[in-house]
């Protein structure tokens, strides 16, 4: 793979054609049903665990993904990538997979792990989605998203999230995966139900960034967990006529260390930073302002009665306008209240 800092990305001043994407990703009021009537429907994203508002048909649909997070402030809500071009999907061994020639999102859902279980479980989850993108010619992974329920029980190296850490970076090691190749990635705690874990795979390699800021997670030390948590900060991924920049899960850390226990207020304001920092880092020169205009944001949140805070600063930091769903979830370490993910685009000439 060809250094980082070869790769040169200037956003022309005069404005371009709109450039077809390979994916395009919004959140919609529209039922999922409906959406997987189209063939240029990649994939649609539940955020809805007890199905209470559809009819069920979906969920055979390989392309459908429940995440089992629950809406906060909002209802019937879905997130859904559109494909420039008509996919092909189906099930491999449980593993769902879609794909469009250049990109290949796989999911499995694996019944709630036990916790003496989460090691095994999510080693032989991340084993099948691992084999499927080799198998199906995609095997660069350029983001992962990763739910599971009661993601903060367990005392010490038994909580489950480091127990799912060790399962993924074993998965990693036997596939030859390096370090340095993690893909952008979250890991959130829901309310209850499946492990959901899914990837989106692609042809050609992607670009991993860490935060200039941050201890890269895979360097975490041991008392983190007997084994660090597989992901980079963000990933560049070109696709034709634009690239986008999937933004990791994000929180109030820097260094290695958490700051402001028991302060969402302050842990929100440094997680903003880090977001500014990292997207500084991937874009050198070019305007930082353009490329927030595009973002679309996950908000985590812990404890619901902080809602109304996080909104109300994500917006003032961000703008009202933009792409945002809340969402009721757990961070991975027990002492942090808020975490951003999101993507955003970058309309670019490459020289
Ligand atoms: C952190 O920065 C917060 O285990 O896949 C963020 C993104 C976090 C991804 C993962 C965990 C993961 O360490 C937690």
């Amino acid at each position: 793979m060809p250094p980082v800092k070869s790769i040169k990305i200037s956003i022309p001043t005069k404005t371009a054609p709109a450039p077809v994407a390979a994916l395009r990703c919004e959140y919609t009021a529209d039922s999922a049903e409906q959406l997987l009537m189209s063939e240029y429907v990649l994939a649609v994203f539940g955020f809805d665990r007890d199905y209470s508002s559809n009819d069920g048909s979906h969920l055979i649909d390989p392309r459908y993904i429940e995440t089992g997070l629950t809406l906060i402030g909002q209802e019937h809500l879905r997130e859904v990538w559109y494909s420039s071009t008509p996919v092909s999907s189906g099930i491999d061994a449980d593993v769902r997979w879609v794909s469009n020639g250049c990109l290949l999102l796989v999911s499995v859902t694996v019944n709630d792990p036990t916790s003496e279980n989460m090691h095994i479980a999510s080693y032989q989850a991340y084993k099948r989605l691992l084999s499927v993108i080799a198998e199906r010619d995609y095997p660069y992974i350029i983001r992962a998203w990763n739910y599971l329920a009661d993601i903060n029980d367990g005392e010490g190296d038994s909580e489950r999230y480091k127990r799912f850490c060790s399962g993924r970076y074993e998965a990693f090691i036997e596939c030859n995966h390096d370090l340095h190749q993690f893909p952008a990635a979250c890991a959130l705690g829901h309310q209850g139900g499946p492990m959901v874990i899914y990837l989106l795979a692609s042809t050609e390699p992607p670009f991993h960034f860490e935060n200039p800021q941050q201890v890269s997670a895979y360097h975490y030390p041991r008392e983190y967990g007997p084994r660090a948590p597989s992901f980079a900060r963000a990933t560049l991924k070109f696709w034709h006529g634009c690239a986008h920049v999937y933004i990791s899960g994000t929180a109030s850390i820097v260094g290695y260390q958490s700051l402001h226990q028991g302060d969402v207020a302050q842990q929100l304001e440094v997680t903003f930073d880090n977001i500014e920092r990292l997207l500084i880092h991937i874009q050198a020169s070019n305007s930082l302002t353009q490329l927030l205009q595009t973002l679309m944001l996950k908000v985590y949140i812990r404890n619901l009665d902080d809602y109304d805070l996080i909104k109300t600063m994500v917006e003032r930091q961000y703008g009202s306008n933009t792409r945002t769903v809340y969402v009721e979830a757990d961070i991975c370490r027990q002492e942090l209240e808020v975490e951003i993910d999101g993507m955003c685009v970058i309309p670019m000439v490459v020289t």
